[in-house]
């Protein structure tokens, strides 16, 4: 779903969101969760339904934890109909297209991210070999460019002809907004698992569209797009990473689970916690989903008028459900 057709069809389900959120008040205890000790994975959006099914798929071959979350988040990445992430995905300012992920072990306790990498679809897997074949954590732009090339990546054109000429009617639009003054459209592949009392988790954007060139986030940041840490659970975000950024959203997350807190409290918490700073953040679009080593699971909006879907994969099955929305 493109952002322009997600927004017609948030302004068509907002009251029937609004209604789900006066009817569940902030704070009700969640239903607990069917622990089959199998693996599962939660990931943000409809298109993390794919991602799930693929991250699945890699597990049982016998892959990693990591393996799943690499190359679950490749398929949104290599969808060239998502503008949001990966090829296809919407170009900065100037119509390049500027990629931005992380990976984390929940075991090791380690990360590796990419920021403002260019042309290479799959900044998911170039931030697994950051993690893996370093002692960096993270790495940036040009650099970040030379080291996926050394790792045997190909340079390629990231614009689609659909994201080329979306960029260019925004272009040349003299009404256009900036992020000088004001912001556009975004969504972010977020996904995390949890196995055997492991968890990792991941997270891969083409960021704001639009964006000033050089921009950074929250997704590629450890702590605020993504966190995972064995001993408590793990965490990703979507939605404004400009302000979430400030928040450290994912750690917050990790850290209320570590505190005994079931993922959908701590989800939900952390919406609260935002919200309390400033009576502008519960209008904008924060979303959070959250995995514990037990495999249960929690996913929290801001607000109704900007809804998270999530798809959810456990027992062989997976299901896409609309998150607990915070405030109305
Ligand atoms: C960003 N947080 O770059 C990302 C965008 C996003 O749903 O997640 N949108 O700000």
């Amino acid at each position: 779903m493109t952002p322009l057709d997600r927004r017609t069809f948030l302004a068509s389900t907002a009251a029937v969101a609004a209604l789900g959120a006066q009817s569940a008040p902030a704070g009700a205890a969640p239903a607990p969760a069917p622990t089959s000790g199998g693996p599962v994975f939660i990931a943000t959006w409809s298109f993390g339904k794919a991602a799930t099914l693929r991250g699945a798929e890699v597990l049982a071959g016998g892959g990693s934890l990591l393996d799943a979350i690499e190359k679950g988040i490749n398929v949104i990445e290599d969808d060239p109909t998502i503008e949001t992430v990966g090829y296809g995905g919407l170009p900065n300012a100037e119509g390049e297209v500027e990629l931005d992920a992380g990976i984390m072990d929940g075991t090791r306790q380690r990360a590796g991210a990419v920021f403002n990498l260019h042309k290479i679809k799959n900044p998911i897997s170039v931030a697994r070999l950051v993690l893996e074949k370093t002692r960096h954590t993270q790495l940036a732009g040009q650099g970040a460019l030379e080291f996926a090339r050394e790792m045997g990546f190909e340079p390629m054109q990231l614009l689609t002809p659909h994201s080329l000429q979306t960029w260019l009617d925004w272009k040349n639009d003299p009404h256009h907004k900036t992020y000088w003054v004001d912001k556009d459209h975004h969504d972010t592949c977020g996904m995390a698992v949890a196995h055997g009392g492991r968890v990792a988790a991941g997270c891969s954007t083409s960021g704001l569209a639009w964006k000033i060139p050089g921009r950074v986030a929250d997704s590629p940041l450890v702590g605020a797009g993504y966190y995972a840490d064995d001993r408590a659970g793990a965490a990703s975000a979507t939605g404004n990473g400009d302000v979430m950024t400030n928040y450290c959203t994912s750690f917050y997350i990790v850290q209320k689970m570590r505190e005994g807190m079931h993922p959908q409290e701590a989800a939900e918490d952390c919406m609260r916690y935002m919200a309390a700073t400033g009576p502008n953040i519960r209008d904008d679009q924060y979303c959070v989903i959250a995995i514990n080593p037990r495999g249960e699971v929690g996913a929290a909006s801001m607000n109704a008028k900007y809804p998270l879907q999530y798809a959810v994969w456990r027992d062989g099955a997976v299901t896409v459900q609309t998150a607990k929305a915070v405030f109305l």
